[in-house]
């Protein structure tokens, strides 16, 4: 056998499972379609939001928080700059879903968390204009990750710790045998004792190759930064949260300005369906990439200048935008972690963990990842 592991997919799932597979000793080979970081997937554009009060649902919180104790050991161990404490505040309506879910959340797990009035926001932050009928949740521990340094960290780890990578890997074949598993990668065969399907948004079109069909779909989505021209200082990321803005036009999220960058600002809550066997058509190719964002902008941040650059990027969705991280049904040493449905990022570390929990067998200190399993979609 040449690896106890292999890993399909070294974006931020894979990566941070090649790190804690290849520490303990494992022997570990992760293979990719290009060469992470990269700005093919879905971890480009330097940074992700970290949230800990989870609107998408209290049973989010405990993996929200150990990734962030797993974010700042990479930053102690790896030296890189991984997180900025900018907080974070979540803007809707008080009795809207997502905002009931931070507030539950908050309370259940004692975090930090400021209820503000739209009043308060718009004193506080001048860069915002919330309506009246809005509430905010401002979280104080939260803040930015710089998603294509987390990925640099771990990968320099994982090879300093005997991870081996193939990059830029056309894999023609996967066969799963009783015990083991063969994956063939430009033109080379290479055998382990178990399989990590995590290949982002690449993930559906290998499904068939292990047997498996998962209701997942890919959507092309964008996000832009905008100018702050002189009001720097009201956006700078020391005095600006990065936040997340459920409003009547859509669910927006948002950055303050990192290394004179501008303010990014993206839709969470429209994409349109991408051919995954074709690149993605760049920022700007329909005028509703640049409208719609600068429509937020206009009518919720009014003091930002002009829209700067775009860029695209793909989600990988499940039909309840609930993750998949779960062993094959059929098959113990092969386990698949996809459809991170576009709030995936700040988890990474806790997946990467838990995926090496789940190979390894070691799952005695594992979360509960009951939520994220395959049967659940059955009926999808
Ligand atoms: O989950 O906070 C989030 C997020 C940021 C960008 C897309 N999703």
């Amino acid at each position: 056998m040449d690896y106890e592991v292999i890993i399909i997919g070294a974006g931020s799932m894979g990566m941070a499972a090649g790190y804690y597979l290849a520490k303990q000793g494992k022997r570990v080979l992760l293979v990719d379609k290009y060469s992470p970081p990269h700005t093919f997937g879905s971890h480009h554009g330097e940074t992700r939001i970290i949230r800990h009060a989870y609107g998408e649902g209290e049973s989010y919180v405990e993996m929200a928080l150990r990734s962030q104790q797993l974010w700042k050991e990479l930053e102690d161990i790896s030296g890189e700059d991984i997180f900025l404490p900018t907080g974070v505040i979540n803007v809707g309506e008080s009795d809207s879903p997502f905002i009931q879910n931070v507030l539950k959340s908050s309370k259940s797990y004692k975090l930090n968390v400021e209820k503000l009035t739209a009043d308060e926001i718009n004193q506080r932050w001048s860069g915002f204009n919330v309506p009246d009928e809005y509430i905010g949740c401002y979280e104080l521990d939260s803040g930015v990750l710089m998603s294509e340094n987390c990925i640099r960290a771990f990968k320099k780890l994982a090879l300093e710790h005997g991870a081996e990578i193939v990059s830029d890997a056309n894999i023609t074949a996967i066969s799963i045998e009783n015990n083991s598993v063969t994956v063939k990668a430009n033109q080379q065969n290479y055998t382990a004792k178990s399989l990590i399907l995590t290949a982002g948004a690449g993930t559906r079109k290998l499904l068939p190759q292990i047997g498996l069909e998962l209701p997942l779909q890919e959507l092309r989505t964008t996000f832009s930064w905008f100018e702050t021209g002189e009001n720097l200082d009201q956006y700078h990321s020391t005095n600006f949260p990065a936040f997340s803005f459920l409003s009547p036009i859509g669910t927006y999220y948002g950055f303050p300005s990192i290394h004179g960058a501008g303010v990014k600002i993206g839709r969470h809550d429209s994409g349109t369906p991408r051919d995954m066997d074709k690149p993605i058509d760049p920022f700007g190719t329909s005028d509703a990439d640049r409208a719609d964002v600068s429509n937020f902008a206009k009518q919720y941040m009014p003091d930002l200048g002009e829209h700067k650059v775009g860029k695209a990027c793909t989600y990988t969705n499940t039909p309840d935008e609930d993750f998949i991280i779960d062993k094959h049904p059929e098959h113990d040493h092969v386990v698949i972690a996809c459809g991170f449905s576009g709030h995936g990022f700040k988890f990474s570390s806790a997946v990467g963990e838990i995926l090496s929990q789940l190979v390894t067998g070691n799952r005695e200190s594992m979360l509960n990842i009951r939520q994220f399993s395959i049967k659940r979609l059955k009926n999808c």
